[in-house]
């Protein structure tokens, strides 16, 4: 895993010197003493809690990527269907965490404190999935 990571990152390293492009200083020491203005890496805009909707028997969106430390808002749309927000598979609930019925305009919060894959279901109609990807906070050393 590591290795591999290792790897890729040697590619990008060649690929980039190989094209000759002077958009990457070879040392970190190079850093320029002020900071430099502010570019967000993320192009998602932040504004309250991402949210996830239940709408006609689906979570919307099903797939949802956050970082650590984000609390992710679920809300029931629906005119007259209850439903849950429970962490795992209809197989293996995982524990994590369960809403429990949320009734029409209901909505539950869940803050995601480790990264990792968090598959989710609802209990009361098993074949609704979602899943929410939380990676690990920028600088956390897994990534850059
Ligand atoms: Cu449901």
């Amino acid at each position: 895993m590591l290795r591999r990571l290792w790897l890729f990152r040697a590619f990008l390293f060649l690929g980039i010197t190989a094209c000759a492009a002077p958009a990457a200083p070879a040392t970190p020491t190079s850093r320029p003493p002020t900071p430099a203005p502010r570019r967000t890496v993320s192009p998602t805009p932040v504004s309250g809690p991402p949210q996830v909707t239940l709408k006609n028997f689906a979570f919307r969106p099903a797939e949802l990527e956050v970082v650590v430390g984000t609390t992710v808002e679920w809300i029931n749309q629906e005119e007259s269907a209850s439903h849950t927000v429970t962490s795992g598979t209809p197989d293996y609930p995982s524990g994590v965490f369960d809403s429990g019925r949320l009734r029409p305009g209901d909505s539950f919060r869940f803050t995601f404190q480790q990264p990792g894959t968090y598959e989710y279901f609802c209990a009361i109609h098993p074949r609704m999935r979602g899943r929410i990807i939380v990676k690990p906070a920028p600088g956390a050393g897994y990534g850059d």
